[in-house]
């Protein structure tokens, strides 16, 4: 496809700053050129300026790990969508799996959530998965098809265009269990036609879909073989920089 692959590693709740400074050390130098694809890192809200300041000539992409819909005011412990914005952050993740279970957050929440990034200049990484059991009842489709139509509502073709969906099945985050690069695909295709059915197809093939749950150097090149995969969200091996790297290797 014309699409632009996104390989964005997602640090969830680790590392300090010497580390993150460590990490931007190793990788100096070592990313691949920005024409084959684009790379980004989702860190802790305390790293993402840091981040920025010293990632040098790196092409590399800034993103939060989630963000409040609200741009100032009596919101205590939240960043914004402005914050993220004045400080030259690209992406922020919007309902993470881990954000729907530990801190509740709904669909509706999300697609404010998604509207507020946009009205500030940063684009949403909207996450979708489902369940092991949904899964097994066979209603992946059906799932995740409800939650990308309730976290687009009201974006506009542009918007969309412009953004980025990540498939997360919730039975392979962390777990080691990676989805098969079938299954991977089958329903990043489910997600691209909820986007054709909304949008059309310009958008729907504009659109990137990236693929996450325990994608590792080893199984990467498989993956983003896929049609419908246009790049990872890779939480574990993005940590280490020589993983990081590894996971970029099939761009050199
Ligand atoms: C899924 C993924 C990153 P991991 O949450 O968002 O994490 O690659 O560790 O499964």
């Amino acid at each position: 496809s014309s699409r632009k692959p996104i390989i964005a590693g997602n640090w969830k709740l680790n590392k300090n700053l010497k580390e993150t400074l460590a990490f931007l050390a190793e990788i100096d130098g070592k990313l691949p050129s920005e024409d084959k694809v684009e790379v980004a890192i989702a860190a802790p809200a305390m790293y993402l300026i840091p981040l920025v300041h010293h990632r040098g000539n790196n092409p590399l992409k800034v993103s939060a790990e989630n963000v409040y819909f609200e741009n100032s005011g009596a919101f205590t412990g939240e960043t914004s969508p402005k914050a993220l914005a004045d400080e030259g952050i690209e992406y922020s993740i919007i309902g993470h799996s881990e954000r729907r279970e530990y801190f509740h957050e709904t669909d509706e929440d999300i697609n404010k959530k998604a509207h507020a990034l946009f009205a500030a200049g940063v684009t949403p990484i909207l996450c979708c998965g489902e369940t092991l059991e949904t899964f097994e009842a066979g209603k992946t489709a059906e799932w995740v098809s409800g939650q990308i139509e309730a976290g687009l509502k009201g974006l506009t073709a542009e918007q969309v265009s412009s953004m980025v969906i990540a498939y997360e099945p919730i039975w392979a985050i962390g777990t080691g269990k990676t989805a098969t690069a079938e299954i991977a695909d089958e329903t990043c295709g489910v997600v691209r036609s909820v986007v054709e059915k909304l949008y059309g197809k310009n958008v729907s093939e504009a659109v990137r879909i990236q693929y996450g749950g325990s994608v590792k150097p080893e199984t990467v090149e498989e993956l983003m073989s896929k049609e419908n995969i246009d790049g990872a969200l890779v939480g574990g091996a993005s940590l280490q920089a020589a993983s990081f790297l590894g996971l970029l290797d099939i761009y050199k």
